[in-house]
């Protein structure tokens, strides 16, 4: 019977790093990240070990919401540079042995693009169903309030249709105005969405992160939905693994497993990922669920109630035990809409680099495919924001706009820029991030927060990284053996072992700034210490430390 380790696919022991690059590096002092600067930091990132890297989008867009508003999807927005630049910056990742996945956005189009553009200049139009368009709410005169088709509230605060005066008909927009949705119910549609994806693998692409891919089927009778929450009828709709299929057939299937595929999916749930990820059925590799990023406030994300550990262990054991057998889960902390996890989870004040590596290592050697969001390695925190004029992301802005300023401290802790100032390369007037004004305000602490110090410091966040990918590179098990939560009561201690063949790792982190002393029944401080973020101090966990043994 031949080993996993020797018929899995390659993404499975695999790394990825996560690029923004309007914040990642500046190579032209416009104080806008591009692709030049992100070339220019390949070999740092070869250094850290990461096998993949995820580019946020880089294609012509108005930049209403920082790319995810994309006018051309053959292109290379100017600020980041251009096709050739985009050319050589995916040769330097392949000659370090890296992958490139780009970021495919096709939920949502630009209201500049051409298809958007043909579509609302005239109800008959060729490309009109292309999108989603309905006439106001029936005996509702059009621009009244309650005259959009259906009650939904988009993401970004306000309701999901828009009124096109011209041709008094709404179209749909479960995002900004200016991201109208695409109606992928148009075979027309799904055919161009294929064509493009083939077009840039044919380039040398190596697969996909796709966003709010799960909500590409929606319910085409259109209800409304409770208080205004449609997601019941636009989150996971009854064509999405036909859509999904018939992708995979079209973009993936005759090149033999050399890509790689992650569906950005908000509320899926476990019993559908097991579906989803299930390669029996060629839909997506991974899925990125969001449970565990909700573990911290109430239904609003600005609502904060703080974690309970044990809450956090619940959601994550259950996603481990949900996809041993089938399906494959993709494991993260951060990304560019998630405030920085140190600050989140961790303690960003006196044990910022404890907790930094506390967090890493638990995320590391569960089952699954870790991704890295840029600055992570390096234990970046919050930002220091003091006022609503500091925002710059469409969420923040709208969610202030409609709350005011009761909204700060949610804002603070929550608010999507908090991921997305500058990355900080080292302790110059901005981290070395650009030699402009950068479009975000970079954080204070990046004197003391930056690659340069932490390459020079070897015990420091980085160097645990490198660990920890080295060790997922070096070690079966951490890639393949079975997970086993262990004291899942426990409100201070995240415990779990992984086992495969012969081997047992045995993972213990204290996410308390007090010591701990876990009883698990056996002196487990007597195995072997693979990587620590102290050195074995017996029985006993200080604050925020973390240990990997073999048994
Ligand atoms: O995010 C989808 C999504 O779920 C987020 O909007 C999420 O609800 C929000 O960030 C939580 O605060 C994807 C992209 O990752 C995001 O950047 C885009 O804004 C969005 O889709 C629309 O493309």
């Amino acid at each position: 019977m031949s080993l996993p380790e020797s018929t899995a696919p390659w993404w499975k022991s695999a790394v990825v790093y996560q690029v923004y690059p309007r914040s990642f590096a500046d190579s032209d002092g416009d104080g806008i990240g591009d692709l030049r600067g992100i070339e220019s930091k390949l070999d740092y990132l070869a250094e850290l070990g990461v096998d993949v890297l995820w580019l946020s989008p880089v294609y012509p867009s108005p930049q209403d919401d920082n790319g995810y508003d994309i006018s051309d999807y053959r292109g290379i927005e100017p600020v980041f540079g251009t096709l050739d630049d985009f050319d050589r910056l995916l040769a330097g990742v392949h000659e370090r042995g890296m992958k490139l996945v780009m970021d495919l956005v096709v939920n949502h189009t630009s209201d500049e693009h051409p298809w958007f553009v043909e579509s609302r200049s005239s109800k008959d139009n060729p490309k009109r169903d292309w999108y989603w368009w309905r006439p106001p709410r029936g005996g509702v005169p059009a621009g009244a309030p309650g005259a959009e088709p259906t009650n939904w509230t988009s993401f970004f605060t306000g309701p999901t249709w828009e009124l096109d005066e011209a041709t008094g008909e709404y179209y749909l927009h479960l995002f900004s105005r200016k991201q109208p949705d695409l109606n992928w119910e148009n075979p027309e549609v799904r055919a161009a969405v294929h064509e493009m994806m083939r077009w840039w693998l044919d380039r040398g692409v190596d697969g996909f992160r796709m966003d709010v891919i799960n909500m590409i089927s929606k319910d085409t009778a259109l209800p409304d939905g409770p208080g205004g929450d449609g997601s019941a009828h636009y989150l996971h709709g009854p064509r999405l693994h036909e859509f999904l299929q018939e992708m995979h057939r079209e973009v993936f299937a005759d090149r033999a497993g050399a890509t790689m595929t992650v569906g950005e999916m908000p509320g899926v749930t476990v019993e559908e990922a097991r579906l989803l990820t299930d390669p029996a059925r060629a839909e997506v590799d991974m899925v990125f669920q969001f449970e565990h990023v909700q573990l911290d406030h109430g239904p609003s994300k600005w609502d904060l109630t703080g974690l309970d550990l044990r809450d956090l262990k619940a959601t994550l054991g259950r996603w481990q035990a949900g996809l041993a057998d089938v399906g494959w889960n993709s494991l993260y902390w951060n990304n560019h809409d998630q405030p920085r996890v140190v600050s989140r989870f961790g303690d960003d004040g006196r044990y910022r680099v404890e907790s930094a590596k506390a967090l890493a290592t638990v995320l590391h050697l569960h089952r699954g495919t870790p991704f890295i969001y840029q600055g992570e390695e390096l234990g970046m925190t919050n930002h220091p924001f003091t006022s609503a004029a500091q925002f710059r992301d469409i969420e923040s802005v709208n969610h202030h706009a409609l709350a005011g300023d009761a909204a700060l401290p949610g804002l603070r802790a929550m608010s999507r820029d908090n991921a997305r100032t500058p990355m900080q390369w080292d302790a110059s007037p901005n981290a070395g991030f650009t030699t402009g004004t950068p479009w975000l305000p970079v954080n204070p602490n990046h004197t003391e927060v930056n690659a340069a110090a932490a390459r020079a410091e070897t015990d420091s966040v980085f160097h645990h990284y490198r660990a920890l990918i080295a060790l997922r590179h070096s070690e079966p098990t951490v890639v393949h053996g079975n997970f086993t939560m262990l004291l899942p009561d426990d409100p201070n201690v995240y415990a779990f072992s992984r086992s495969y063949r012969d081997t047992e790792l045995l993972v213990l982190a204290n996410f308390t700034s007090e010591e701990q002393r876990p009883d698990l029944g056996f002196p487990w401080w007597d195995a072997h210490l693979m990587l620590g973020s102290h050195s074995n101090g017996a029985s006993v966990l200080r604050p925020w430390e973390a240990r990997v043994y073999r048994r």
